[in-house]
């Protein structure tokens, strides 16, 4: 991906790709670490922000298209004229801290259902980019929430996993019922 002024750029042509919705036991797998970055990671993670913008989102991981490798991509910016798209290969938290923030979370594997649920308000997050470089950053903010709620998909968790189990399964019954309805294409 090339940035030229405001714009992303990327080499080849990006496509979105379908988007899991809750329950698939996809979303419940814990994805495998990338041993190394190729043509077809950078085409995946090309996708990846294809879908999240159009979504529209601020996140999305891997095992949301069905890819059960740890990728992740965020942009929290929330400015189409100065997008600030990240890829995280292998990410990890390598620290936390003690304080705590809340937020109304949303997912795109969950759609229109949105929960507040409590993190670590900053954390530290370790990755490889694109050309196989470790990266290290510390974030606040909505960019430390979601990280959290990208990399919790990585190990199979959904944010409806913090929730009590009444709202829990009220969801995932809305869920099962928007499911049956797109599949007979209502
Ligand atoms: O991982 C995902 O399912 C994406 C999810 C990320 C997320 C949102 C809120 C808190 C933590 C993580 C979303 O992007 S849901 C959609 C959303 O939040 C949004 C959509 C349009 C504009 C702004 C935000
Ligand atoms: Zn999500």
């Amino acid at each position: 991906m090339l940035k030229a002024g405001a714009r992303w750029l990327t080499c080849g042509a990006m496509t979105t790709r379908p988007i899991l919705i809750h329950p698939d036991p996809r979303l419940r797998a814990i994805a495998k670490p990338l041993p190394d970055i190729s043509d077809e990671i950078r085409r995946l993670a090309d996708d990846m922000l294809e879908t999240m913008y159009d979504a529209p989102g601020i996140g999305l991981a891997g095992p949301q298209v069905g890819q059960l490798q740890r990728i992740i991509v965020l942009d929290c910016a929330k400015d189409p004229d100065a997008p600030q798209p990240l890829v995280m290969v292998n990410p990890q938290i390598v620290w936390s801290s003690d304080d705590r923030s809340v937020y109304e979370e949303g997912c795109l594997s969950i759609p229109d259902q949105y929960a507040e649920v409590e993190r670590p308000a900053s954390v530290k997050v370790r990755w490889l980019d694109l050309n196989g470089n470790e990266q290290d950053r510390e974030m606040e903010g909505l960019w430390a929430t979601c990280v959290q709620h990208e990399i919790d998909h990585l190990d199979g968790k959904l944010f409806i996993d913090y929730l009590g189990p009444m709202k829990r399964q009220l969801i995932t019954r809305k869920m099962e019922k928007l499911k049956r309805e797109r599949a007979r294409g209502e």
